[in-house]
């Protein structure tokens, strides 16, 4: 390795959840993760989105607790908060002052052809809010703020991702060199875990139907019980295949708990009934959350101790932000 290489600091990198429910399986295998491997190699800036959250109702009792709940699991995953900057989105408040400036240099047009507007809007159509529409700007502002080098992406992320860099290089032509152009980061390893009653759809937090998702802090009898009723075919083969989306489905959870590849799944199975398999596809999540929820209820018995961190931690968020919003505000034109 060159001499270069070994002083250059480690690229910056971004990534945010939402504490909308109880997070699943699905934000642990497609994000998560990830998370806890990324700290390793990167400068990492992990925020809880609860600002994102209320563009679909919440109740105040519940997003006030899936709010603790959401950190406590980034801290039992192993997401180092000392090592990271881990904070609470509205405890740092140029995210939404920053969205102002950027929402004023993004246009309506734009905005209306975001697919997960069109998407949340038909799910909601009793509250089809100017936040959920604008959501984008508010995201391009939590990435914009910290100048990451990088932001992972799934699929569904992608078109998000693709706006904010819009954004910022556009708020950069006419206003100076003020933001980081992120580029998008695509994990090593990141499944995409579908709904459990209907393949077709990714399991989702917010999704009404409790048994379409595993809650990473489900209990053992709940999880083998969700995976006992997951909806799979009458073919009784466990074998990947895009007619069997069910059993596909379960085939990449349990080949991403227990590191197995596809071919030795299918190897293992053969001859075996569905019952067989998805109770050992229960029982492998299960004892992988295990000691996730283990640590968890640790550390959410201690809330003296989670105030401390995620007061620290938004103050090391703060830093960063405050320096790139008074850095825009000031080329934009105001007083300061
Ligand atoms: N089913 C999934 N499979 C793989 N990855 C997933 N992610 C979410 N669901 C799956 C990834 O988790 C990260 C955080 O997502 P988020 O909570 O900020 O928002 P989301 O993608 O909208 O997740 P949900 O669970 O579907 O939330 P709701 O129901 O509130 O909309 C992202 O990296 C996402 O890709």
């Amino acid at each position: 390795m060159c001499e270069e290489n070994i002083n250059a600091a480690p690229k910056r990198v971004l990534s945010c959840i939402q504490p909308s429910g109880m997070l699943t399986l699905g934000n642990y295998l497609g994000a998560l993760k990830n998370w806890v491997a990324m700290q390793e190699e990167f400068d990492c800036t992990f925020a809880v989105a609860d600002l994102h959250a209320i563009t679909v109702r919440q109740e105040p009792a519940a997003l006030r607790s899936q709010i603790y709940s959401t950190y406590a699991i980034l801290l039992a995953l192993g997401i180092d908060p000392e090592k990271n900057t881990v904070f609470i989105q509205s405890h740092v408040p140029e995210h939404t002052a920053l969205s102002w400036l950027l929402s004023c240099n993004t246009q309506f047009g734009e905005m209306s052809r975001m697919t997960q507007f069109k998407d949340k809007s038909a799910k909601h159509p009793e509250n089809v809010n100017v936040g959920l529409f604008s959501y984008p700007v508010l995201m391009a502002a939590d990435i914009l703020l910290y100048k990451p080098d990088f932001v992972p992406v799934g699929a569904d992320q992608k078109q998000h991702l693709e706006i904010a860099r819009d954004i910022a290089i556009r708020f950069n032509n006419k206003y100076g060199d003020i933001f980081t152009v992120p580029e998008p980061y695509i994990p090593k390893a990141g499944a995409r875990i579908m709904s459990l009653q209907d393949p077709a759809k990714k399991m989702s937090k917010s999704d009404d139907n409790q048994n379409s998702w595993v809650a990473i802090l489900d209990s053992k009898d709940d999880i083998i019980r969700k995976f006992k009723r997951a909806v799979t075919d009458s073919d009784a083969v466990v074998r990947m295949a895009d007619d069997k989306p069910g059993i596909s489905n379960l085939i990449t959870i349990y080949s991403a708990v227990t590191d197995k590849t596809v071919a030795e799944v299918e190897r293992e199975f053969e001859g075996k009934g569905y019952g067989d398999f998805k109770l050992a596809v229960g029982e492998a999540v299960a004892d992988t959350l295990a000691p996730i929820k283990q640590r968890y209820d640790e550390i959410i018995k201690d809330k003296k101790a989670l105030e401390t961190l995620y007061k620290e931690g938004a103050q090391k968020a703060e830093y960063v932000a405050r320096k790139t919003y008074f850095k825009a505000m000031k080329k934009v034109g105001f007083v300061l």
